[in-house]
């Protein structure tokens, strides 16, 4: 879509400080970070929201997530995952991503 901000960033059309790509996937550093390290995976296919994804999209995402958080960033101490879902849950861009968060020790 030529007005969603990620899949500028997926066609390169938008810098960002990339960590991972595949086929699937892109993850790249959040431009406002919540930890010391806060990477956004995306799906290379454009899908709205988390609850719009079908199960094969939602298990490939899931399973680059953990590469990118264990083997990628190396987060050894833990991490966590977000997914803001709407505007209740938070979610302000329109293009699925899950945050990763790490980097300390993370509290409420
Ligand atoms: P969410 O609230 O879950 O939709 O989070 C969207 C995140 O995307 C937010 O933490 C800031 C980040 N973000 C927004 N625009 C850009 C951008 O142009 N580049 C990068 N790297 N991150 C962005």
């Amino acid at each position: 879509m030529s007005d969603c901000i990620f899949c500028r960033i997926r066609d390169g059309e938008l810098p960002c400080k990339k960590v991972y790509e595949d086929e699937d996937v892109l993850a790249f550093h959040d431009i406002h970070p919540k930890a010391p390290v806060h990477v956004l995976v995306i799906p290379k296919q454009h899908v709205a929201t988390f609850s719009d994804a079908d199960e094969a999209l939602l298990g490939r995402l899931m399973d680059r997530v953990r590469h990118v958080a264990d083997s990628v960033l190396g987060l050894k101490e833990g991490w966590r995952l977000i997914v803001n879902v709407r505007a209740g849950g938070g979610q302000e861009v329109y293009h699925l991503h899950a945050h990763i968060l790490g980097g300390k020790r993370l509290s409420f």
